[in-house]
């Protein structure tokens, strides 16, 4: 049967595509910009019976939630807050595209996290730091009198998934942000914003009160120092009264903190807070500090914020990496969780794929983020999961009383590119951001389902093998970058393709591959416990145990806690160097899969998606295979013995790819 080719899209309507419109009544008594927003989508795309949308103060618990309540005649949307009705109208809408069922509905609401973040390293001159996906959104040459239209789709975008807040700038900041030209740019992005639920935050330069305000230092105690801080916080309320607050990184890869005028963390952030506070603005402040002295990077974090736990003050938030070292395709959860017990905690992920293939390979975050969302912290008793530990559930502060909000944060993936994001399958992972800010407990599976449904095809012939595909991914990208626990062998500029021997001259040995893999002829991997850097006690029992026995250490994390010899035994009983070999050729052989996978369901998807999705493809098979070549050739100088026999051979020369 012939059929008409699906029309070219490019991908700039994201999972908001709306193929059919609505033609259903939609009715709003009260008078407010986001319920206004909610009557505007259902009455553009909703196909059912009339919906009723109202703000119910009654229904407080629900927070930023909703109830859905209908039947074979009507339906109605409440929520305590307007944002809430929005989140009820796009929740709505997505039952219709994802063909779920929406008679006799009733569903009810409530975000685990307070706060859902993303964070843009965007710098003031355009450029985004760990971006892939083109320049940064904001043009502040513009602003505040141009308005791109790109600002609202963007809102648009984050309320759909339910993110509220949104941290425009790089964390590396550039003390520029916060002087009152670009405060007024700040506002107009806020103003567009505001309907949609999303409030601003600002990553600030702590050496902002020498930079700007000329004062002769930037130490925490001096007076003159926290006065520079509170007019600015002053100065930026009247302009945001919902500003959020700020984002520190400080003393951490160079940039300036408490600690050059001998003062703590604590010191640092209290005083900045202490601004904040009056105006109900909130500090995070990053827990990813390291320096090249110690002999292990992952155990730097723990050692600086143990000591000031309980120290800080009720609306800082620490910000913690979702590893111990830095968004590794796979690391154990950062022993920092749970073990704060009196001060509040947040996890941060990276959506942008710095270390997973940019936005040239397909992978799918979503089982990363909830590998340590749910990972069990034993901080307490058993089930003390991440997730609970930073949404407020465990958390101590919570429980006295103090009530600081939960927040979970996630570095933006998100440029100027007409798709968003780089590659069409990376809309994916703001998406899967969104989703499990919201809801943790939500699966990998459902997330990938709404998300192809709404975004390509709901055709079973489409969704079943892509999101499979989907599935598998982020284990096929460990497979071949860096399987059983290895980390950090990346080329040292660009993060992108592999160099695990990477040594340059003069470098931070913690900036060097070698640091992390420590091959030699002995054998491979980082010995984190007893007999080496010990750092591995710093987990919770039982976990210390098990992560410290290279018996029942889970093989996927071996290499990152043990240094152990190329014919150590696995599970399996193949040998350590046998079993890398194979872990490498199957990420490389899954790649293959999914180029076959996505040719195959060409029908489904329109000319130009198709076509740009496969050359990705193609590109992430050539790389899968230099990463694997280049592992394996490297680490066989060491283990001395040959790459097992019924494995495809490797196609490049060690030597060549030396010269790297
Ligand atoms: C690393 C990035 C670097 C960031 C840093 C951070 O390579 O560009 O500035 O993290 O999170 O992953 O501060």
């Amino acid at each position: 049967m012939f059929s008409f080719p699906l029309a070219a899209e490019d991908g700039g309507r994201l999972w908001l595509r709306f193929p059919e419109a609505g033609n259903a009544t939609v009715v709003a008594k009260d008078k407010h910009p986001s319920v206004e927003l909610a009557r505007r989508e259902l009455a553009a795309a909703w196909r059912g019976v009339p919906v009723e949308l109202r703000i119910d103060r009654k229904l407080a618990g629900l927070k930023d939630g909703y109830r859905i309540a209908g039947g074979s005649d009507r339906v109605t949307v409440s929520a305590p807050k307007a944002v809430g009705v929005l989140y009820g109208a796009y929740h709505l809408l997505r039952i219709q595209e994802t063909g779920e069922r929406s008679a006799d509905l009733y569903i009810e609401e409530t975000p685990r996290f307070d706060l859902r973040i993303l964070n843009h390293w965007d710098n003031l001159d355009g450029s985004i730091e760990r971006g892939y996906a083109g320049r940064s959104l904001w043009r502040w040459d513009e602003l505040p009198g141009v308005l791109s239209p790109r600002y609202e789709q963007y809102a648009r975008a984050n309320a759909s998934v339910g993110i509220n807040a949104t941290v425009l700038n790089n964390v590396n900041a550039a003390p520029g942000i916060l002087t009152t030209e670009y405060l007024l740019k700040v506002k107009a992005l806020a103003d567009v914003f505001r309907p949609y639920g999303i409030r601003v935050f600002l990553s600030v330069n702590f050496a902002s009160p020498r930079h700007l305000g000329g004062l002769a230092d930037a130490d925490p105690l001096n007076p003159a120092v926290a006065a520079w801080w509170k007019a600015k916080a002053k100065e930026i309320y009247a302009l945001i009264p919902d500003f959020g607050g700020f984002f520190v990184k400080a003393n951490s890869e160079g940039q300036s903190g408490p600690q050059d005028y001998g003062r703590t963390h604590a010191d640092g952030a209290n005083m900045i807070a202490a601004a904040l506070a009056p105006h109900g603005g909130i500090v995070m402040w990053r827990a990813f500090v390291y320096a090249p002295e110690s002999d292990d990077r992952a155990g730097q974090a723990y050692d600086e914020f143990m000591p000031l736990d309980g120290q800080f003050a009720d609306n800082v938030i620490i910000q913690i990496k979702n590893g111990p070292v830095d968004f590794q395709p796979r690391e154990p959860f950062s022993p920092l969780f749970g073990a704060m017990r009196h001060t509040a905690e947040m996890i941060e992920f990276q959506i942008t794929q710095e270390y997973l293939g940019h936005s040239h390979h397909l992978v799918y975050l979503a089982p990363l983020f909830k590998e340590t969302l749910d990972a069990d912290t034993y901080c307490e008793d058993e089930g003390s999961t991440v997730a609970k530990v930073t949404d407020g559930t465990l958390r101590p502060m919570a429980r006295a009383g103090k009530n600081p909000v939960s927040a979970i944060a996630g570095v933006a993936n998100t440029g100027d590119d007409v798709n968003w994001t780089g590659h069409h399958f990376a809309q994916s992972n703001w998406y899967a951001f969104g989703r499990l800010a919201w809801d943790p407990s939500l699966s990998s599976e459902q997330i990938a389902d709404e998300w192809l449904r709404m975004t390509f095809s709901g055709d079973e012939d489409f969704v079943a093998p892509v999101k499979d595909m989907m599935l598998t991914s982020r284990e096929t990208c460990v497979d071949y970058m860096m399987p059983l626990g290895l980390h950090h062998i990346f080329y040292f500029h660009h993060h992108y393709g592999p160099q695990p021997w990477g040594f340059v001259e003069g470098m931070r040995p913690d900036w060097t591959p070698p640091y992390y893999h420590k091959a030699g002829p002995d054998g491979v991997g980082f010995d984190r416990g007893a007999t080496g850097s010990g750092t591995v006690s710093q987990y919770f029992p039982p976990l210390d145990a098990l992560y410290g026995g290279a018996q029942t250490c889970p093989e996927e994390y071996l290499l990152w806690f043990h240094h152990l010899p190329w014919d150590f035994r696995m599970k399996d009983g193949l040998t350590l160097w046998d079993a890398l070999c194979y872990r490498y050729d199957a990420g490389v052989q899954s790649v293959r899969e999914f180029q076959k996978v996505w040719d195959r369901v060409e029908e489904h998807v329109d000319a130009r998606r198709f076509a740009h999705v496969q050359s990705k493809l193609k590109l992430q098979a050539v790389n899968a295979q230099l990463w694997k070549d280049a592992c394996l050739l490297y680490f066989q100088t060491f283990s001395g013995q040959p790459i097992p026999y019924d494995i495809e051979r490797p196609v490049h020369e060690l030597d060549s790819l030396l010269q790297y």
